[in-house]
């Protein structure tokens, strides 16, 4: 038969165990950051391309929908973290290749806070069908939101898995828009794109990397 003293001593470890994997599992979640990726170009005009997948396919989370950027060596990686230059043009190229959920509110249907057009497969639009938005691209604090048209469901050659390539069914979308001094921001999708979460608003929409972005003006 054990004393008493082992079995407590069994208990504590037991607990120390427990609290070591809780703060692991705490720690871990907290400092998981993507990296941050420079625009190419020069100050001050910069330009960046994003992709957005239907869903990732690899990772914690591989069918969580998804932007990723291109780094300045072409390569596509997953990321959502941004460095632009202050006080400057920042062209974006997005390449669409989810198809479309639709925004609950048409009011983000409409091209807003850039500079010049936004184009659509090289056609300007002045405000996209709220229904055939598969996400945004938007920039809260700098009035920045640009609606992103979808891929059409019966699209062929459609792109399930992370990174897309331009030989796959996609939309491209460019707008300009301007920065101003060195901040960081916060940047978003608004379409409740995530699907299998409560009105299509947590996981992705809510995490660094995926829906939710960082954009640093340095
Ligand atoms: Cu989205």
């Amino acid at each position: 038969m054990r004393s008493n003293s082992a079995k407590l001593g069994a208990v504590v470890v037991g607990v120390a165990c427990a609290a070591a994997l809780i703060a692991y599992y705490i720690a871990s979640y907290l400092v998981v950051r993507p990296p941050a990726i420079a625009s190419s170009g020069q100050a001050p005009r910069a330009s960046i391309t994003l992709q957005t997948v239907a869903s990732i396919g690899f990772g914690p989370h591989p069918d969580w929908v998804s932007y990723l950027v291109k780094n300045p060596q072409g390569r596509w990686v997953h990321s959502t973290v941004l460095k632009v230059p202050a006080h400057s043009f920042v062209h974006m190229t997005i390449l669409q290749y989810d198809t479309a959920t639709g925004l609950r509110n048409p009011f983000w249907g409409e091209p807003q806070g850039i500079v010049g057009e936004a184009k659509v497969d090289g056609k300007p639009f002045r405000e996209l069908n709220p229904d055939l938005a598969s996400h945004t691209f938007a920039i809260p604090e700098l009035g920045v939101s640009v609606p992103l048209k979808g891929v059409a469901d019966n699209a062929k050659n459609q792109c399930s898995v992370a990174p897309c390539t331009l030989q796959q069914a996609h939309t491209t979308v460019t707008f300009t828009f301007k920065t101003g001094k060195r901040e960081t921001l916060r940047w978003q999708c608004f379409v409740p794109c995530a699907a299998g979460f409560i009105l299509g608003f947590g996981g992705p929409m809510q995490s660094l990397g995926y829906m939710d972005g960082l954009l640093h003006v340095t």
